[in-house]
């Protein structure tokens, strides 16, 4: 198998979100996010979002692995795997429990002091993210979320204080966490999460209507956010952060690579007014062909000029394959009609296509297009574990997904040239699944004794990838 040594600096490590690991969701001030809304779903049945918390209904990131009371330990552990990074974010709700607060709650900001002093204690580089899917479930119901303009502010207002506060213990920082899974503007949930808004009751022009909405107003949110920051303190990082899928066309007919370019437009449209501060014409041409007006002043359109990124954060789980037998690309509008199933590819026990190469092609075109510095923060398998009787995990099949999009991404550093900043894999240990509420699809190198149901003692243990991890990171990815 190929293998090369990264770049000196090279930021290996992990990644998790606030309300997917710290439970503790009504503690010391917290608020509830629209997280603390969703109920347990399967790999057939989608998580309920309920108005607000109902009582007899399992909420499983009320409790998560309990994170709040348990990161020494597992940010110990991350530090004998020799993590050199660790990516979480800041509960929003933590800080602006209602979201719209004048003042931030201190107990909240004091929890991520704690947490990032401890992550320094072992050398390891905190990587945040601020919004994370855990919106202030106030923001959802009082102003429909980011479809209010007012909602720029009060992102703004937190970042700020986050900015302010951990000015000298964090040096990375990402806006809006994968911004462009609202493109899927029909799936509720994908809604729900990145943009605090439910549309159930609209018809599909609208809710995409909606959705060009929110966006606009968040990345504007973003774009303010990375010219404070910046003055805040000019060495931060900031990146935009987007759940990259290469799109392959089913066939070589003109109309399938047509379709896969489409497609491609619709969704990176995202990171392009991220890096570029400016609109692509594809998608200003498709905004006005049907008619939707969102509100973007030109103010609007001189701040995101202003407040571009320093980086491309993205995630990589699998490519996407199209097929204009599906949808004619001149009528597409809802990407998830376009999807075909890519008969050369294996899934995981969730549907999803594992497709190793597709993280290479990621970061060649990611490159082409931007010419910026990347970062993979997020990558992995979803899989059922098994215990053993004398309590080892032998999860060779995650080892094996690793191995192989590891290597895929040393070939793209050193035979592709590409300017990676690190590898950052998804939840290295256990955590709630953000699609479905599950525990029993787990990504981690760290097993927690928790399942679907909620029962467990919570107990950390090492799985076989832990050791095979520590060795990746040990010898700067050479061996694998
Ligand atoms: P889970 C959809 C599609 C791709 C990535 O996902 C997604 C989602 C939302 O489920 O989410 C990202 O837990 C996300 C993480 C999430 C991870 O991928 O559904 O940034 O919060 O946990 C994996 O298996």
């Amino acid at each position: 198998m190929y293998s090369a040594k990264m770049p000196d600096g090279f930021l290996w490590g992990g990644a998790v979100a606030a309300h997917q690991l710290e439970g503790a969701w009504d503690v010391d001030g917290k608020g509830m996010s629209v997280a603390d809304v969703m109920t347990v779903g399967s790999a057939t049945q989608p998580r309920e979002i309920t108005d607000g918390v109902i009582a007899g209904k399992n909420y499983p990131n009320h409790s998560a692995i309990d994170f709040y009371h348990h990161y020494e330990e597992d940010i110990k552990l991350m530090a004998e795997m020799g993590f050199k990074a660790f990516r979480t974010s800041i509960a929003w709700t933590r800080i602006f429990p209602n979201g719209d607060d004048e003042q931030p709650n201190e107990a909240g900001l004091k929890f991520y002091d704690d947490l990032f002093a401890t992550c320094h204690q072992y050398g390891i580089e905190p990587v945040i993210t601020l919004s994370h899917f855990e919106i202030p479930f106030n923001l959802v119901k009082k102003y429909r979320g980011f479809t209010n303009r007012k909602l720029i502010d009060f992102f703004v207002r937190f970042a700020t204080v986050c900015f302010e506060r951990y000015r000298d213990s964090v040096k990375y920082w990402m806006t809006f966490n994968e911004i462009d899974n609202q493109s899927s503007y029909n799936n509720d949930f994908l809604m729900a999460t990145n943009s605090g808004v439910i549309l159930d009751k609209l018809t599909d022009q609208e809710k995409e209507a909606a959705m060009y909405q929110a966006a606009h107003y968040e990345l504007v949110a973003s774009a303010l956010a990375v010219k404070i920051g910046h003055k805040i303190n000019p060495d931060f990082q900031i990146g935009c952060m987007i759940n990259y899928s290469p799109v392959r066309p089913l066939t070589p007919s003109s109309d399938d690579v047509l379709l896969a370019d489409k497609y491609e437009q619709r969704r990176a449209w995202f990171s392009d007014v991220h890096v570029f501060g400016e609109y692509p014409n594809e998608v200003e041409a498709y905004i006005t062909r049907n008619g939707y007006r969102p509100d973007i002043t030109d103010e609007d359109r001189v701040v995101l000029k202003e407040g571009t990124v320093d980086y491309v954060g993205f995630s990589y789980y699998q490519s996407t394959t199209v097929s204009a037998e599906k949808v004619n690309p001149d009528q597409l509008n809802d990407l998830e009609k376009a999807v075909a199933v890519n008969p050369t590819l294996e899934r995981s026990d969730w549907g999803w296509e594992i497709d190793p190469e597709g993280l290479r092609i990621s970061l060649n075109h990611l490159t082409d297009r931007y010419h910026k510095p990347l970062f993979i923060v997020e990558n992995g398998l979803g899989a059922y574990d098994k215990v053993e009787a004398d309590g080892s995990i032998h999860d060779d099949y995650r080892v094996d997904y690793m191995k192989q999009h590891i290597s895929e991404m040393e070939k793209a550093v050193e035979i592709d040239g590409v300017d990676l900043m690190g590898y950052l894999p998804w939840g290295p240990i256990d955590l709630v699944s953000a699609g479905t509420g599950q525990m029993d699809k787990r990504y981690g190198f760290i097993y927690v004794d928790k399942n679907d149901a909620g029962e467990g003692n919570l107990m950390r243990s090492r799985k076989d990838s832990f050791d095979w991890y520590k060795k990746v990171i040990q010898t700067n990815g050479l061996d694998l």
